[in-house]
């Protein structure tokens, strides 16, 4: 069994009692919005959940109480379950060292199109815009109870994904999924104010990131790059970067590049035609069509170069 229909996942909840939460690292707004959601859920359905995260949490994700209950992975002592449960993760590898440490049949729900179908039961769902619009789905459908508490959170994981509500990948039914979590008490300017907060640091880095950016192709690529010097000061939250260029008239491509180290970059694609899941594929990355990301085993000038070499 690989691919599991809604009623499939249902059973397999249902018999399952200790239930081991996870998400992939560098944990996003849907990864956590989505972890603590469900966390509750199967509080009320009386499963024992156990929510851990090979990775830190950011601190704005903080004002969502459950927060606090999300384990480390060296504080689970544990790992027998009969249930690991994956939110938002295509990959086994994008769950760090939880995947090596608990044994239990993995179920995964996500909504990458990338999925490389890891887990015993996959829940796919590739044209949702977020795992949390797939869990507020699901809550709907099974007529499971939407708190205040989870509705911020589902609110959070459908929002930071879509782009508020902006991007591509917003439907009819992400904005039913959003309008849902608002009727159960979600706080769209307490979300937004967390979730979008910055820091004069910030906007200090921002100055810099600025800098760099540079347009390729007659301007229908656009790039930004943080060097390892940037990122030392950026720190695990690149949120908003690619949003610099993004919006550009002429582009069409937007990227944003991370270096690991001098031999080792990240790189975020953005678009509003191309398709930048093929160019990850290139890559071994992958994401969405119209999202997604990889890494290239060079420098930033390096992976510039091979980048450019695969867009058309
Ligand atoms: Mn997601």
């Amino acid at each position: 069994m690989a691919v599991i229909t809604k009623e499939q996942l249902k059973t397999a909840l249902d018999e399952a009692n200790r239930i081991i939460l996870t998400v992939h690292v560098h944990p996003d707004g849907d990864a956590i919005g989505s972890m603590v959601a469900f966390y509750e859920a199967l509080i009320h359905q009386g499963k024992d959940v156990t929510m851990v995260v090979d990775d830190t949490v950011p601190s704005k994700y903080n004002f969502l109480e459950a927060v606090s209950h999300i384990k480390q992975v060296a504080d689970v002592r544990d790992w027998q379950a009969d249930m690991l449960l994956v939110l938002d993760a295509s990959t086994f590898e994008r769950i760090g060292e939880v995947g090596a440490l608990c044994k239990a049949p993995i179920y995964n729900i996500d909504h990458h199109i990338s999925n490389s179908q890891f887990a015993d039961g996959l829940y796919l769902c590739s044209d949702f815009a977020a795992t949390g619009e797939i869990l507020a789905y699901l809550c709907d459908s099974w007529s499971w109870p939407i708190t205040k508490t989870m509705a911020n959170a589902l609110y959070m994981a459908i929002a930071t994904d879509c782009g508020f509500f902006r991007f591509s990948n917003t439907t009819e039914q992400t904005l039913r999924m959003g309008a849902l979590c608002v009727a159960h008490g979600a706080e769209p300017n307490i979300v937004s104010e967390h979730v979008e907060v910055t820091t004069v640091a910030r906007i200090e880095v921002m100055k810099e990131a600025l800098q760099t950016i540079q347009f390729f192709k007659a301007g229908r690529v656009a790039i930004i790059a943080l060097d390892e010097a940037l990122m030392a000061k950026v720190g695990d939250d690149t949120d908003g970067y690619v949003d610099l260029i993004r919006n550009v008239d002429t582009v069409d491509i937007a990227i944003l590049l991370k270096a690991v180290d001098a031999h080792t970059t990240r790189v975020s694609l953005r678009a509003k035609v191309t398709d930048v899941n093929a160019i990850a594929n290139q890559f071994g990355g992958g994401g969405h069509v119209k999202a997604a990301g990889c890494t290239i085993k060079a420098n930033i000038d390096g992976a510039i170069e091979q980048l450019l070499a695969v867009i058309a």
